[in-house]
């Protein structure tokens, strides 16, 4: 006798919250003013719900992205709860126009959600769902460009949170101030913290040979998005002239991109962010990939579900420890000693804080 075990899913609902920073958050190739998410809850007619959250960098892009999801729902409403199955059909639904930019956010926001739900059917967490084991993952405190004073602070702020890592954005108009601030943090954390730097893709590829040659007595662990983030090619020729890593990946659209990316020589990392690479399942096929080509994964932002597929990455790094959710959730992702812990809950581990969603909801 076969018991039939299908979900199906019943409703998928799209809610734009505007999250307020304390202060912005400038990088070389803007500012991050507020935290844009919409947050997508799966519901099937069995009763089991998913949720996951997608970040949207500008509020101009909230609306359009949640009205996106939830096109999407109604085109799956009485579908299985199939994650392959469901990116097998967006994937054609989304053939001509694109499955890069808003189309791929919305996408990855519905796979999230879809295998949250899978795995609170089957009442563990994702990473067991997967196939793994929740374990400490070590985690680095992401910072933004703050300026040398700013820089001080990030590592004093990092180290008093136990901390072992930490990046900070630079990029400013001239190499010394670079190199100012990257010697600040190495001044408060002392020699043994690995110290990251993230260009947000600020430089000509000349330009960043010259100041990636610069860096590279300053015992920096990788030099991320030297240069325009699909610049591929030019991304090799840095990592060809520099000796410290080069980490791209948080750009990657689905694992085509991270595919010709590879091919290029890019990068000596990978750092695929779990929206931009397809959810989930963009993810796990993502990994492999880095396996196959012995890069070391790091993840971008959406630290909840990073630490859940992180723990069932081969070539596992770091994951970034970037609290941009925290005012919308029931509890923040744990921290132990300077490594994330993965939840235990039954899903990704997110749980929206109601009220404050209702405070910081767009209609
Ligand atoms: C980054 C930029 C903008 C928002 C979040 C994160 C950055 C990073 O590129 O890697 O942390
Ligand atoms: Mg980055």
């Amino acid at each position: 006798m076969t018991t039939d075990t299908r979900l199906t899913i019943r409703q998928i609902r799209a809610r734009a919250v505007n999250v307020p920073l304390a202060k912005p958050l400038p990088t070389s190739s803007g500012t991050i003013t507020t935290v844009p998410l919409v947050l997508v809850d799966l519901a099937t007619e069995e009763g089991v719900n998913g949720c996951a959250y997608v970040f949207c960098y500008t509020s101009i892009a909230l609306q359009p992205v949640a009205y996106l999801v939830r096109g999407l729902g109604e085109m799956l409403k009485g579908d299985a709860l199939a994650p392959a199955a469901i990116e097998h059909k967006l994937q054609r639904c989304f053939r001509l126009l694109g499955p890069q930019g808003l189309t791929g956010m919305a996408m990855a926001g519905v796979d999230m959600a879809a295998w949250d739900a899978l795995a609170k059917a089957a009442d563990v967490s994702l990473v067991r769902l997967l196939g793994g084991e929740p374990r400490l993952i070590p985690a680095y405190a992401s910072y933004f460009m703050n300026g040398v004073a700013g820089a001080e602070q990030d590592a004093e702020q990092a180290l008093a949170a136990g901390f072992k890592a930490l990046k900070i954005k630079i990029g400013y108009p001239d190499l010394t101030t670079d190199i100012q601030a990257i010697r600040e943090v190495r001044r408060v954390s002392g020699d043994e913290v690995v110290l990251m730097v993230d260009y947000n893709q600020c430089l000509t590829v000349p330009q960043a040979v010259t100041r990636a040659q610069a860096l590279d007595d300053e015992g920096v662990y990788w030099i991320e998005e030297p240069t325009i983030a699909d610049d591929f090619t030019g991304h090799a020729k840095i990592a060809r002239e520099a000796t410290t890593a080069i980490q791209i990946g948080e750009n990657w659209w689905g694992p085509h991109d991270m595919a010709k990316s590879i091919a290029a020589g890019a990068s000596d990392l990978a750092m695929p962010d779990v929206m931009k690479i397809g959810g989930v399942t963009g993810w796990m096929r993502a990994a492999a990939l880095a396996e196959a080509s012995g890069l070391p994964v790091s993840s971008h932002i959406f630290q909840e579900i990073s630490a859940q597929l992180l723990a069932v990455t081969p070539t596992c790094d770091w994951l970034e420890y970037m609290d941009l959710a925290k005012p919308i959730l029931q509890q923040p992702l744990a921290l132990q000693d300077g490594c994330a812990v993965v939840s235990e809950q039954p899903g990704i581990g997110l749980s929206w804080d109601e009220g404050a969603v209702k405070q910081y909801l767009e209609e």
